[in-house]
């Protein structure tokens, strides 16, 4: 028997300028949490505990480093030109969303940077990647070109691995990368089916009724697009739509109210239009491809109230299987909170049937606070033995690189930050010296 494949988790650093700008379209913690005082240094620390325990549970974790903020290039195909003082104070008095953009540090939730496909799942073999568009919202479409770039760069080494360039940047197209993908697989590894979850259809027949409150930021066209350029057998791709009422209740991505691993699936009863008979057609796709039974397990409204899933981000919790071959999940501390969360985490592990074993609680206040938990903060891959020793240790994160990363960001790092911090120059130009810190780190 040949070695299976390993997952390995990719974060992204979270970066000196995370803020709260209220720009996530549909996302009910950013827009709450809209010009509130943030901790950059505290966010960045929360992000490298939750790597370190990654790490410690056996599973190769790997960080992308953050872009450089201001992002003075976007700025200046803006038309804010000449005089960089100028350039913020007059961007900031024009449109404070618009330089909030400029300084997103929305980078940080990798489980958007792109769409994987190993190898072993493709019709010609090769590692592919797609990155997405990030079209939907102002602050993100802007990571599109250079994720495409870190990608290309980390995978490098990889002779077999392609990293496509993003969708075209269009509303019809509007791809928002892994958090709204599921790959299904056999105990090895190597045998897979994929799930691509999208908002009602704009093209073709779709199945009403629509949102009415938020606009869906996966689009079908999207999806079915991203499964073709990952190389996919037709057989091997499930497509599924959201609920409006989840969009509506703030699931802007699949993410918030489903999660997998191996032949998992946690979902909540209003995730998907037509649930039973997608999770029919996931279940016998499955037992096709590899033989063995798939496990969904479908969360009550009743159980846990949809309002109270978006809140607690108990689906965002990421599902892992860690060294012993047990899951683990790791959750949001917010989970606490809420008893009907706890009695159901509880009674998960209680259950010899349900393979999680232990669960771990986080807190990641910051990146909540903008409506990004766990598993909005990592992409997965799943790699040949090869291919791991080829991507080497470059963006590995090791006990030694943390303490780096660690000692940066207490000397680095702004304890807290308010949006008029944003049009001084002084803060752009200690932003940018270090961005380029932590890319040299690398
Ligand atoms: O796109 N928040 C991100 C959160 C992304 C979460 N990712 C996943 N679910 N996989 C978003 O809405 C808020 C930024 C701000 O408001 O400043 C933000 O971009």
């Amino acid at each position: 028997m040949t070695a299976p494949n390993i997952e390995i988790n990719i974060d992204g650093m979270i970066g000196p300028t995370h803020h709260f700008g209220g720009l996530g379209v549909g996302n009910i913690a950013s827009l709450a949490s809209r010009n509130q005082v943030s901790s950059p240094r505290e966010a960045a620390l929360e992000g490298l505990a939750k790597m370190e325990l990654v790490a410690g549970m056996g599973i190769p974790q790997f960080y992308l480093p953050p872009p450089e903020r201001p992002n003075w290039c976007w700025l200046e195909s803006l038309g804010f030109t000449g005089d960089r003082r100028d350039v913020l104070r007059k961007c900031f008095d024009e449109s404070p969303s618009l330089l909030s953009a400029a300084y997103s540090s929305a980078f940080m939730w990798t489980a958007n940077a792109a769409t994987v496909a190993p190898s072993s799942d493709t019709m010609d073999s090769r590692l592919h990647v797609v990155p997405a568009n990030l079209c939907s919202n102002l602050h993100r479409g802007q990571e599109a070109a250079e994720r495409r770039d870190q990608l290309r760069n980390m995978f490098g080494s990889i002779n077999d691995a392609q990293i496509h360039e993003p969708l075209p940047s269009v509303i019809a197209l509007r791809d928002e990368g892994a958090a709204n993908h599921m790959r299904h697989c056999s105990r090895d590894g190597k045998k897979a089916i994929h799930v691509f979850v999208h908002g009602p259809s704009e093209h073709g027949p779709s199945i009403e009724p629509h949102p009415k409150r938020f606009t869906p930021r996966q689009s079908e066209l999207a999806a079915r697009r991203v499964a073709c350029l990952l190389h996919l057998r037709d057989e091997d791709c499930v497509f599924v739509q959201q609920t409006a009422q989840a969009i509506d209740a703030g699931v802007f991505h699949n993410d918030v109210i489903a999660m997998s691993n191996g032949n998992r699936m946690i979902y909540h009863e209003h995730a998907f239009e037509n649930s039973e008979q997608g999770v029919e057609t996931i279940r016998q796709r499955f037992h096709a491809k590899t033989g063995e039974g798939f496990a969904g397990i479908c969360v009550s409204e009743s159980e846990l109230p949809l309002e109270e899933a978006v809140r607690t981000y108990l689906f965002n919790s990421q599902l892992l299987s860690g060294d012993s071959g047990a899951m683990e999940l790791i959750s949001p501390s917010d989970c606490l909170e809420s008893p009907a969360v706890s009695a159901l985490i509880q009674r998960w592990v209680q259950d010899e049937n349900n393979p999680i074993r232990e669960v771990r609680y986080l807190s990641l206040d910051q990146s909540m606070k903008n409506g990004g938990g766990p598993a909005c903060l990592r992409l997965r891959a799943m790699l040949t033995v090869e291919q791991l020793s080829l991507l080497g240790d470059r963006f590995k994160v090791t006990e030694k690189r943390l303490a780096r990363l660690r000692s940066e960001v207490m000397q680095r790092y702004p304890a807290t930050l308010s949006l008029n911090d944003l049009a001084r120059l002084d803060f752009a130009e200690n932003a940018i010296a270090t961005a380029k810190v932590m890319a040299a780190l690398t």
